[in-house]
């Protein structure tokens, strides 16, 4: 099922998610909503509280060099923890909680991670480049935070900028 995503400002963006504790059939047809809900968006990262569900899961489909997404290289990430990083870099992010909005955010270049997959098993892994970028924006979701607020003054008002002219437009 297609679950409806929140968008900015909406408060429900801003809070804290929750510790998964059960890994059980009602969590798996969760994450198979969220991959459905992504799919159709044509994301590549999706945090719960994103569909108004606040617990500490993301989902991830990073795409392959020819621009195609696999279901086997899905990610489900539960609980996940930083343990180490490294570097920092620069990359054009958008999210679909901000959608018509992309801007250049600084991010660890690298990172481990551990996490629990879906049915609750210890994972650690490697991330590098736009993997480990994405977890870093995804598990920003899980505290309650969007790029948008990692941005300088300068392009956070261009933000407000471009927001208010859209909602304009609407009207
Ligand atoms: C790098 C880049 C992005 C992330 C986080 C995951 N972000 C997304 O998956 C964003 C997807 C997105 C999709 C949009 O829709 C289309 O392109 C059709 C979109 O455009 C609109 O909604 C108008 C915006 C964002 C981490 C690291
Ligand atoms: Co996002």
């Amino acid at each position: 099922m297609v679950l409806p995503i929140i968008t900015y400002p909406h408060k429900t963006l801003k809070m804290r998610s929750k510790a998964v504790k059960q890994f059980d059939h009602e969590l798996h047809t969760f994450l198979d909503d969220m991959y459905e809900t992504m799919m159709a968006k044509n994301g590549i990262g999706l945090a719960a509280i994103q569909v108004s569900h606040p617990i500490r899961a993301l989902i991830l489909s990073i795409p392959n060099e020819k621009g195609d997404q696999h279901k086997e290289n899905l990610l489900e990430i539960i609980n996940p923890v930083i343990h180490a990083t490294k570097g920092s870099t620069l990359y054009q992010e958008g999210c679909l909680s901000v959608p018509g909005f992309y801007e250049d955010v600084e991010r660890f270049e690298s990172l481990t991670l551990r996490y629990q997959n879906r049915y609750g098993h210890e994972v650690t892994l490697e991330a590098h480049e736009l993997l480990a970028i994405a977890i870093q924006h995804e598990m920003d979701h899980l505290e309650g935070k969007l790029f948008i607020e990692r941005l300088s003054y300068n392009r956070r008002k261009k933000f407000e900028k471009e927001y208010k002219k859209a909602l304009k437009e609407k009207k």
